[in-house]
């Protein structure tokens, strides 16, 4: 047997052996485990509104605020204020609220990054309205998305970057597939709550733009100018740029039953298998090729691409979700916590993307999978993030980013989406089915509940 090959057998018994060590675990009483999910996320909440309330960010190291833009939008209250609800913070979940309605406005003269304004904070505000009946925070939902509705007027019909919210002015032409093609679970709530289907129409029409120009293999790659619609690069794959495409394709047609959706995904889905698919020693996984000949390119996965085996459970793939969520948990247990990139053909980190931004797609993924197996497995890999998290994330006033998973050395920096995806998805994976029915809502990426039942 060649060295290498030992050595990958090694650390993948390794692996599977601290995934799987006790077969009793599904009898352990999970109730303190949703608990202690609840205390770390009042710990991060109190550092944010001690250090940072009325701007957007906690830096968790300096005890200090970060603001995106020249002026604040609330963005961790915002992002987090339905996460406060579903983890059972009632008070404070209002005291936050009535904070946003008096205090948010988006009369601002600064531009923004659509994309992420929309995931973020138009998402939270239609889950926040939705859950409360708030109308305040129904009126800065549609005025905000009034704000970003310019973004569609590109000679393609595909969105730029940036707007600015005060004039409507658009920057931005050379973007990718997740910041076109993440709208319509959004927009098409604002539709259905206002009437009015230009919202549905205008992130339709983007997805219908992307998609007419797929390649032969039925691939997108992960850059592409929104003014003349050509290409810019060839790398197809499911990481960041376009992970959230296809996760909207197949969450949009869930949510507003529109077989187009549904015929795009299914297209992409199958050329996913045919020419992403890589079955090594260690499992399976999907690596990054060129999207008109299929030949790899890179033999890697990650952070992002993580939340794909969330919605291959969610679809109904439940054997390349469960193989694809145990090569996540290989990816994340050589360090104890998963970096940006991975090399699954040496089973490595790649240096330059050592990083982890506290993310939370691999617990999004156990929460899918949980919720469609049942199967206690899931919860037990949950455990393992969650205590991963303390060890290595947790400061005095919150969590940090870290540089380098080999070195677990800190960085100054809370994105919001540790509070309303990372803990949120851990918090309803050890909680009670009760608390979210999957039924009802469908998860936006920022894992912001919509609602796709009319019953209230
Ligand atoms: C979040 O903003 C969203 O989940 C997005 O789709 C991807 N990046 C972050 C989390 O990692």
């Amino acid at each position: 047997m060649r060295l290498r090959t030992l050595i990958l057998l090694i650390i993948f018994c390794k692996v599977f052996l601290s995934c799987t060590k006790s077969s009793d675990w599904a009898k352990t009483d999970i109730q303190p485990l949703a608990d202690r999910v609840r205390t770390e996320f009042l710990h991060a909440w109190q550092g944010y509104k001690t250090y940072a309330w009325g701007h957007d960010d906690l830096k968790p190291l300096s005890k200090d605020y970060h603001d995106w833009y020249a002026e604040p939008l609330l963005m961790t209250a915002v992002d987090a204020v339905d996460a406060l609800y579903l983890l059972g913070f009632q008070e404070e979940a209002d005291r936050t609220r009535e904070y946003i309605a008096t205090h948010l406005r988006f009369d601002k003269d600064i531009s923004v990054k659509a994309f992420e304004i929309n995931i973020r904070l138009l998402g939270a505000l239609i889950s926040s309205y939705q859950l409360t009946n708030d109308r305040r925070l129904y009126d800065l939902a549609v005025d905000l998305g009034n704000r970003l509705l310019p973004i569609f007027n590109s000679p393609t019909g595909m969105p730029y970057v940036n707007v600015n919210l005060k004039t409507g002015e658009c920057s931005g032409k050379s973007t990718n597939p997740a910041e076109i093609g993440t709208y319509i679970l959004e927009f098409g709530s604002l539709s259905k709550l206002t009437g009015d289907p230009v919202y549905y129409e205008k992130a339709k029409s983007a997805l219908q733009a992307l998609f007419s120009r797929r390649s032969k293999l039925d691939l997108v790659a992960d850059a592409i100018d929104i003014e003349t619609g050509k290409w810019l690069n060839p790398n197809s794959h499911l990481g960041g740029c376009i992970d959230s495409y296809y996760e909207y394709l197949y969450k949009g047609w869930l949510a507003f039953d529109d077989p187009d959706l549904k015929h795009m995904w299914e297209t992409h889905l199958q050329a996913i298998r045919k020419h992403l698919t890589v079955e090594n020693e260690s499992g399976l996984w999907y690596g990054r090729v060129h999207f008109e000949t299929g030949v790899l390119r890179e033999p890697y996965w990650g952070g992002l691409d993580a939340f794909f085996a969330g919605v291959l459970a969610l679809s109904g793939d439940m054997e390349s979700a469960r193989r694809l969520q145990h090569s996540g948990m290989i990816m994340w247990n050589i360090h104890g916590l998963e970096p940006e990139l991975f090399d699954f053909s040496k089973l490595i980190v790649v240096d330059g993307a050592a990083a982890y931004h506290l993310r939370p797609e691999i617990s999004e993924s156990a929460f899918y999978l949980y919720r469609m197996t049942g199967d206690a497995l899931y919860q037990q890999m949950g455990e393992k993030i969650f205590d991963d998290l303390v060890t290595y994330c947790r400061t005095d006033v919150g969590y940090s980013h870290i540089a380098d998973v080999r070195t677990m050395e800190k960085l100054d920096q809370m994105e919001s989406f540790f509070l309303t995806e990372t803990l949120k998805y851990l918090y309803l994976l050890f909680a009670s089915k009760e608390v979210i029915d999957l039924n009802k809502y469908v998860f936006n990426t920022e894992a912001h509940p919509l609602r796709i039942s009319s019953e209230p």
